[in-house]
């Protein structure tokens, strides 16, 4: 596709944040993806919240492995930091970045491909280590850069565009992210930006590992009859189990639902999720009961989203390390090398 250049230029009377930006304040480079592709849904949500948030772009790093959902920083948050890493390898870039900076929003972004193929391995030590970050994979169950092989997360009886039925197991990355110890878990629709914007904005605020499973139809090579992740078969088969409305600092809340029905989450920096309870026997604060619902309902077709386990005292790696609190490029020499007696009082400690 040929690269247009975004015009500079805004209507004044655009909506400002906090910081006075607009959202186009938090735009990228134009999309070269597929017209219609699910991915650019995601990239618009991405802009949403963070421009809701008013995040400033500086604090933020944007990481992703390869794939046409690994290309989609490009197309947000065009000030921030950005580092389009190796197929599967961005979680461990991921990681030690944000041991050497923990004053950054760390957002990675993969595909099914990136994170359930090759990078099977990464995801999950990442979750399980408690890195500070919102991981977004944008699940289409193929692999659409190359052109649309079945990825890991394609449903067993699932039919490519030729035909060909998919024999193999799917992994489903929601089930490994609750498995290995994510403290937010969530799942949604890039058809659906009412529910995924608060879900977003939720997540960046979370402390420790917050894994996003967002259903993202491939246009080109995933939206026919046959597949269970086209934009119909999605439509027909999700299943909310709860709406978030997500409010920063103590702000007083209002919300228009029925009382009992609306459950406020608080965050460990004072920020409140209301949770509306559209299923109200689904509990998003017990691990294993999310579980075993999330596998009854999948064994009955239906793809659950909403925002699905949520840790409300949670911690990240930093806090398991007793890290310290300055960023390392902000340590002078004499904190980072503190001379070879000290070395030796550690070596002394370890005989
Ligand atoms: C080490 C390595 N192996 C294979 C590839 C080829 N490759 C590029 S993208 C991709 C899969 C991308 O799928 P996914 O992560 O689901 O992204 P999508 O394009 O579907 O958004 C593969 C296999 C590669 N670039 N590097
Ligand atoms: S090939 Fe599929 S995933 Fe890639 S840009 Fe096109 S629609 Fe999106
Ligand atoms: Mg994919």
């Amino acid at each position: 596709m040929t690269y247009l250049a975004k015009p500079k230029f805004y209507h004044p009377a655009l909506p400002k944040n906090e910081l006075g930006y607009t959202h186009r304040d938090y735009e990228g480079s134009v999309s070269t993806l597929c017209a219609g592709c699910g991915h650019d849904s995601i990239s618009g949500a991405i802009i949403q919240a963070c421009f809701e948030l008013s995040v400033e772009p500086h604090k933020v790093a944007k990481l992703s492995g390869i794939g046409c959902s690994s290309k989609t920083p490009t197309y947000f948050l065009g000030h921030s930091h950005g580092f389009n890493s190796v197929h599967g390898r961005m979680p461990s870039v991921l990681t030690g970045a944000n041991l050497a900076n923990r004053d950054l929003i760390y957002l990675g972004v993969s595909g099914d491909g990136d994170s359930a193929s090759i990078g099977i391995g990464q995801f999950v030590h990442a979750i399980r280590r408690g890195v500070n970050m919102l991981y977004i994979v944008e699940n289409n169950g193929v692999y659409g850069l190359t052109k649309g092989q079945f990825s890991a997360t394609a449903d067993r009886g699932s039919k490519s565009k030729r035909g060909a039925v998919n024999s193999d197991s799917s992994v489903d990355l929601v089930a490994m992210a609750l498995q290995v110890g994510a403290t937010f878990v969530a799942r949604s629709f890039s058809g659906d930006k009412r529910q995924l914007v608060p879900l977003i904005k939720a997540a960046i605020e979370h402390r420790g590992a917050a894994f996003i499973d967002v259903i993202s139809p491939c246009i080109a090579f995933n939206n026919h009859v046959g597949s269970t992740k086209s934009f119909d078969y999605v439509r027909e088969h999700n299943i909310a189990v709860n709406r978030l409305d997500f409010i920063t600092g103590r702000a007083p809340i209002h919300v228009d639902y029925a009382p009992g029905a609306v459950e406020i989450v608080e965050q460990h920096d004072g920020s409140r999720l209301a949770l509306r309870k559209v299923a109200p026997e689904y509990d998003p604060h017990n691990r294993l009961s999310a579980m075993n619902y999330l596998q009854e309902r999948a064994a009955a077709g239906e793809i659950v989203t909403g925002l699905l386990y949520v840790e409300h005292d949670s911690s990240d790696l930093h806090e398991h390390l007793n890290t310290v609190e300055t960023p390392l490029n902000a340590l002078d020499t004499e904190e980072l090398c503190p001379g070879s007696q000290a070395l030796d009082q550690i070596n002394a400690g370890l005989r």
